[in-house]
Formats: structure tokens, sequence, C-alpha cells
């Protein structure tokens, strides 16, 4: 493991401490060191932080408190609008690296210069919880990096999944009403199984790939450190020989993707709503820094105009089989934030911060969001200045003739504040090389309120994407399917969502039929242009292209008393040669007294720390302890859960009473561990992964 930056690696200067003493009512005062009086916002020290001035010790409080009312009023307007979208996010700075010059493709700066570090902010995020919702529904996540380049700030706002829901954005407010909570009973929170959702989806037929990547594992990321980012749309990159060349931009991690299983998600929301910010600033504290290659499938008009489908539709996304990923760089995330507020609640991101370089398409889902999100920071952040906050600056020079408004923090010197001007001559002026110059297009038409029929085709990419899925992954669609239909209560809705499955795939369309029990009332609905069959794409499976590895994961081993400490410690030793996290559980927080009499320190107890924490776990208890662990229900959720959630159980003989209890059934995903010298072979198996082969001997097959 790396160095942590944030802890024991670190000596720091002894800071003077506070003395204290109790006050007339038993309260704690802490009475300042030198140089570390507690002031009011003006400066002005304080001398009792417990107690407001009244008008006797049993009296009325008294309005001249002015540092009560200035306590008291900052802290009523502490919060600000939460976003009305991704309210709910994770951020972290790091630093972007080109591998090689891109200036065949575009002149933006930073994708110039393989030495040069460009620095970055990242925020993820769900999309229709609060901020205060927890982190693993079913849900799209934001993955928006700001680069901070010489040229100014570059925003790539995406999101895990490579397509949208809509095609114009003056739907996306219909999508996002119908996907929060229903508005005459404020639920549910961070859910999109109810009937608003499902009606406004079962009428939006482009909406139905999307809805196929929805209802897949995407939805359901195991950590923000492993999951795939897209920016969506298609851009452009300019060179300086302004020639355009057509982008999608796409972001990998390092240590590969990995979902979770739905019950899993479930109860991890429960178990611990932060799980996924907790995961990322402990890795990044850590020296565990996140990972993201970042590529480009280029392509030109030519190739464009073969698809079977519009490059300006963000409904559809291009194979990789049919234009292949270009690797640019590496994003390493190594800095978590040190205030959240200031720094991931005020972060403004925006798909129009461009740099030279870097240009739009005509999609009109971009084109819509160029103007949303200035829009939404206006109020967000209250005024016009909030590029003056220190997350969202530039860390090039900026200048420019705009003045004043709510606090403004740049005192601009000088009389002028226009252009031309003749009385101050180096003052900013345009540059004609090296500013932004807009791609030149000619787009022909008149003024239209219509959709181009090169739109129309709302089937033949959600079929390629369920064509492309392994037999597990195909199993979990079906199932969220009948999850989220289930959860709906019209009728009506059922009948059309299922129209429309029948018309992605027959086989999906009976599958969820029947895991309904609707067989045979799917709606007839026709689409409204014949399908097209495209070639299934394996990159877009996720189990397909899993690494086996272990590298960035966590491995669960539940302990007691009388343990063998040789088994715990052979495993610790080779999980983190394996470039992953050993973490013990034991029934008293306290830590376990292990065979030879050592005490082992534990990290959780077994109710605060369920396998589902675990990407792999360890049974190993000693007799004693399995005899009592057999009428302790956490224990018993521990090892059944993980056997659910088709983990890698190492087990010792001793545990074999509470595996029976749990139900675990001998399979090649359950490996005995009778000494250290089985630890090896244990590592190997949990490289591998989920045992899918286990699922449909635990979950019903739809
Ligand atoms: Fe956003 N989106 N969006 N969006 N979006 C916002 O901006 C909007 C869309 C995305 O971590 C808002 O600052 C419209 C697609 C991310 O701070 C808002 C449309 C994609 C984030 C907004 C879309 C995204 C946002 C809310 C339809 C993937 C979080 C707060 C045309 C490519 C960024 C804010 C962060 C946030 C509008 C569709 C990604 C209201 C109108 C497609 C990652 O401006």
């Amino acid at each position: 493991m790396k160095k942590n930056r944030e802890g024991a690696g670190r000596t720091q200067p002894r800071k003077p401490e506070p003395t204290s003493d109790r006050g007339s009512g038993g309260e704690i005062h802490q009475t300042a060191a030198a140089g570390q009086a507690l002031t009011t916002n003006q400066g002005t020290p304080i001398a009792d932080n417990q107690n407001s001035l009244r008008d006797g010790r049993r009296g009325p409080t008294l309005l001249e408190d002015f540092i009560f009312r200035e306590k008291i009023t900052h802290f009523d307007h502490e919060r600000i609008p939460e976003r009305i979208v991704h309210a709910r996010g994770s951020g972290a700075h790091g630093y972007f690296q080109v591998y090689k010059p891109m200036a065949h493709l575009t002149r933006a700066a930073f994708l110039q210069e393989p030495k040069k570090k460009t620095p970055v902010f990242v925020r993820f995020s769900t999309v229709a919880g609060g901020a205060g919702s927890g982190d693993t529904p079913r849900d799209v996540r934001g993955f928006a990096v700001k680069f901070y380049t010489p040229d100014g700030n570059f925003d790539l706002v995406g999101n895990n999944i490579p397509v949208f829901f809509i095609q114009d954005a003056i739907k996306f407010p219909d999508l996002i009403h119908a996907v929060k909570m229903e508005p005459d009973r404020g639920y549910p929170q961070a859910a999109s199984a109810h009937d608003t959702f499902w009606d406004f989806a079962s009428l939006m037929p482009e909406s139905m790939h999307m809805l196929m990547w929805a209802m897949s594992d995407r939805t359901l990321p195991r950590s923000l450190r492993m999951m795939e980012g897209f920016g969506v749309h298609t851009f452009r990159l300019i060179n300086a020989a302004g020639k355009s060349t057509f982008v999608k931009f796409h972001w990998r991690p390092k240590i590969g993707a990995a979902t979770l299983i739905w019950d899993e998600s479930v109860k991890l929301y429960g178990a611990d709503p932060d799980s996924q910010r907790r995961d990322l600033h402990d890795a990044i504290a850590a020296g565990n820094y996140p990972e993201f290659e970042f590529s480009v499938q280029a392509f030109d008009q030519k190739t464009a105009d073969k698809f079977p489908f519009d490059i300006l539709d963000a409904t559809k996304l291009i194979p990789e089989e049919l234009v292949p990923l270009t690797p640019v760089g590496r994003l390493v995330l190594d800095r978590n934030p040190d205030n959240f507020f200031a720094e991931t609640e005020q972060v403004a991101f925006h798909p129009g911060h461009v740099v030279p370089g870097i240009d739009f398409t005509n999609d009109p889902l971009l084109q819509g969001r160029l103007f949303s999100y200035t829009d939404t920071q206006l109020i967000r952040l209250g005024g016009a200045n909030f590029h003056e906050i220190p997350v969202n600056r530039p860390k090039c020079p900026m200048r420019n003739f705009q003045r004043d408004g709510v606090r403004r923090m740049d005192v601009n010197v000088g009389r002028v504040a226009y252009e031309p001007n003749s009385l101050a001559l180096d003052g900013p002026r345009e540059s004609p090389d090296a500013g932004f110059v807009s791609f030149p297009e000619d787009n022909g038409g008149g003024k239209l309120r219509e959709r181009s029929e090169t739109f129309a085709d709302h089937y033949s990419q959600a079929r390629l994407f369920w064509r492309s899925m392994t037999e597990p992954e195909q199993r979990h669609i079906v199932s969220a399917f009948v999850f989220e239909l289930s959860k709906v209560s019209t009728l009506a809705v059922r009948r059309r969502m299922l129209g429309h499955l029948m018309n992605i795939h027959q086989d999906l369309g009976t599958r969820v039929a029947a895991g309904m029990g609707m067989e045979g009332q799917a709606e007839r609905i026709k689409p409204a242009r014949p399908l097209v069959e495209m070639k299934p794409s394996p990159a877009l499976s996720l189990i397909a292209k899993a690494p086996k590895t272990l590298d960035g994961r966590k491995v669960g081993v539940l302990v007691t008393d009388g343990s063998d400490g040789a088994v715990v410690q052979a495993l610790r030793a080779a999980v983190e040669k394996a470039g992953a996290q050993l973490q013990i559980v034991t029934p008293k927080i306290g830590g376990a007294k292990l065979k030879g009499g050592e005490k082992l320190p534990a990290d959780h107890q077994i109710a605060g720390g369920p396998s589902i924490f675990f990407d792999a776990v360890v049974v190993a208890p000693s007799a004693e302890g399995t005899a009592a662990l057999l009428s302790d229900a956490a224990a018993i959720d521990w090892v059944r859960d993980a056997f659910g959630h088709l983990k890698v159980i190492g087990v010792v003989d001793a545990a074999k009473p509470l595996l029976d209890r749990a139900g675990v059934r001998a399979d090649g995903g359950v490996v005995a561990i009778q000494s250290p010298k089985d630890v090896g072979a244990y590592i190997t198996a949990a490289k591998n992964g989920r045992v899918w082969d286990r699922e449909p001997s635990v979950r019903p097959p739809m």
C-alpha cells in the first residue's frame, strides 16, 4: 500500500492544546491556547461559546447578543438549493496526463504534452435522489470532470451510461418530474420503481435503449472507482488547421468495472447509506488512488454517414467494434476535498465550458444543456460570480470587463471596464489565433419545431444491448424489469411496457411477462421504423471483459475468540499482495483473542460490518465461536448473504455448522481453508469475482 498522504506518514508540528474547565451549569469550556482564539466573523474574540447573553441566569435571552445572532443567522443560511438533478455527489481532486500529443486531432493545449499534469476536480453523483439520499439506489451515475487547462476550464459532464433517455432537451423537465418523488405524496425517494416514471417511459419509445441500460447492473456500480464513464453526445475535436473530427468520450477504470447485485444494493442502502462516498474517500486517504483511462472514438463524416443511426441522437451509441477506442491519457484522483461544501457542493459544471480545440455538435440534447447549466448555477450559487468560488476558478489567467454583482470577490482596478478603448492599452483584447472559434457549419434548413426522421428507430440498439449481454446479465435485466414493473399499480402501464419489450426482443418480453405472471398481456405497439439488426457488441458486457483481479477490492474475514491466527496472518499477506484490503469482523468491536492468546483488533462488529461490504469473504471462527454464532441472526445473515450474493467464501472446518445453518451448499466458490497453505487457492478463486453459476440455485431464474 502506498504512503498515507493524510495520516501516519506525515509529521506535523505539535499544535498548542486548549485547556478545559467547567461552567456554573456543569458545561465544558475549552479555553484557547495562544493564537487559537475563537472569533466572530468580524474577528472579535469570543469569551463564552456555551451560553447566550441572558437577563439573569434563568432569564430571557437578550436581543443585544450580537455573538449569538451572528452565529444563528449564519447557520440559518447554511444550505443552498440542492441540484435539481445529481443532488447527491462525491468529489475528488486529481490530475490528468495525456499519453502523447493529440495535435492531429485537436489543438486543446492540455492534450499535447505528456509531461504536463492538468489539475482536475471530479464529482460522481446519483441522479434522482435528494442530497441526503443513499449511495446505492438503482440509478444512473454522473461522472463530471473539470479540467483546469492552460486555456481555461473544460468540463466533461458525463454519465456512467453512454446513452440517454430522451432525444430533445425540451423533454428533460418531464423526464425528471416523472422519476422524482410523486408530487402529491412526496415519495418514493431515489427510485424509478413507481407509476409516474414508467407511465412516462412507456410513452417515450426513444427511452427504450436507455431503459435496458438502466435495468442492467450498470446502474448498481460496486464502487465509484469501478465504473465506466461516457460523454454521451458526439462532440468535435478541432485541430490547428481547423479540421473537425467527431468524437465520443470514454472513461475506463484501471481496476476494472464491477457491479452490485440488486439484493446487495438494497441492503447496503440501509447498512451504510454513504458506502460509495466512504469508499472513495478511504481509498484516496489510503493512497490507493482511483485511476481511469480516457479514450475517444474518433471518426469522420463519411464514417458517420454509413451508420444505421444518427450520431446526433443521444439515445444511440457507436459500437466499439465499428469505431475502436483510441487511448488518450489517464486521470488519477489523489486528493480528497478539504471541505465538502466549498468544493463538492459548490462546484459548478457546464458542458459549455470548452476550450479551443473542443467543440459541440447539433445534438438537440446537448444544445439544450448549453443553456441549462449556467441558469441553474445562478439560482444555486446565488448570482453571476460563481466562477470566482475557488473550486470553479480557472487556474489560468482570467481577464475581462465583466464587473460587480452579488458577492464579487475580485477587486478590479482602473477606470476602464469596456473595450475597445484607448485609455488602457495594456488591458485584455481579442486573440484571433489562440482564441475559441466555433466550427463553421452550414446547417441548411429553415426554422422548424420538428425532429429528424433519422431519430425514429427506437428499438434496434436496445436489441443490440440485449443481444450483447451474457446470460447472467440478461437474467438481471429481466428481474429488474419484473421488480420495477411489479411496483407499478396501473395495469395499462405494465402492458404498454411489455409491448415495448416484445419489440426489443421476444425472449426479453416473454421472460418479463412470465416473471410478472402476465403472459400474453403485452400491448401491441407498432415501431415507427422497422428494426435494423446490428451485430452484437461484446464490449458492452461488463462480465465478458471483467479482469480477474482483487485489485482495489475488500475481503472480510469473520473471526472469533480462539480463531487460528496463522490463517488470518497468511490471508492478510496474500490479500494485500493482490492489491486488496483485509478487514476483520468480530462479534465484539474490542476484537478477538486468537488461539495463541494474541489479541486481534477488529474493523467491524458483525451487525455493523455485514458481508455486503466485501467483495469476497472468509468464515474463520473457532469451534466455540461457531457454537455462539449459531444463535446470532447477524452472523447467520453474514454467511447467508455472502452465499446469496454469489461471493467466493473461504471456510475453516470449525465453521461448518454455521454454514449449514445459513444454507450454504458446496460449490466451486466455497473454498476450504484448513491451514495457511490453502490461502493461495482461495485468492485464485476470489480473483474470479462472483460465482455466476451459483445464481440459479439461490434466485428463481426468470
Ligand atoms: Fe445534466 N444537469 N442535464 N445531464 N447533468 C445538471 O446542472 C440538464 C444530461 C449531468 O456533479 C444540472 O449544476 C438538462 C445528460 C451531470 O455537479 C442541470 C439535460 C448528461 C450533472 C442539468 C441534461 C447529464 C448534471 C443540475 C437534458 C450526461 C451533475 C445541477 C438536455 C451526458 C454535475 C447542475 C455535478 C447536472 C440539466 C441531461 C450529466 C439542471 C437540461 C445527457 C453529471 O443544469
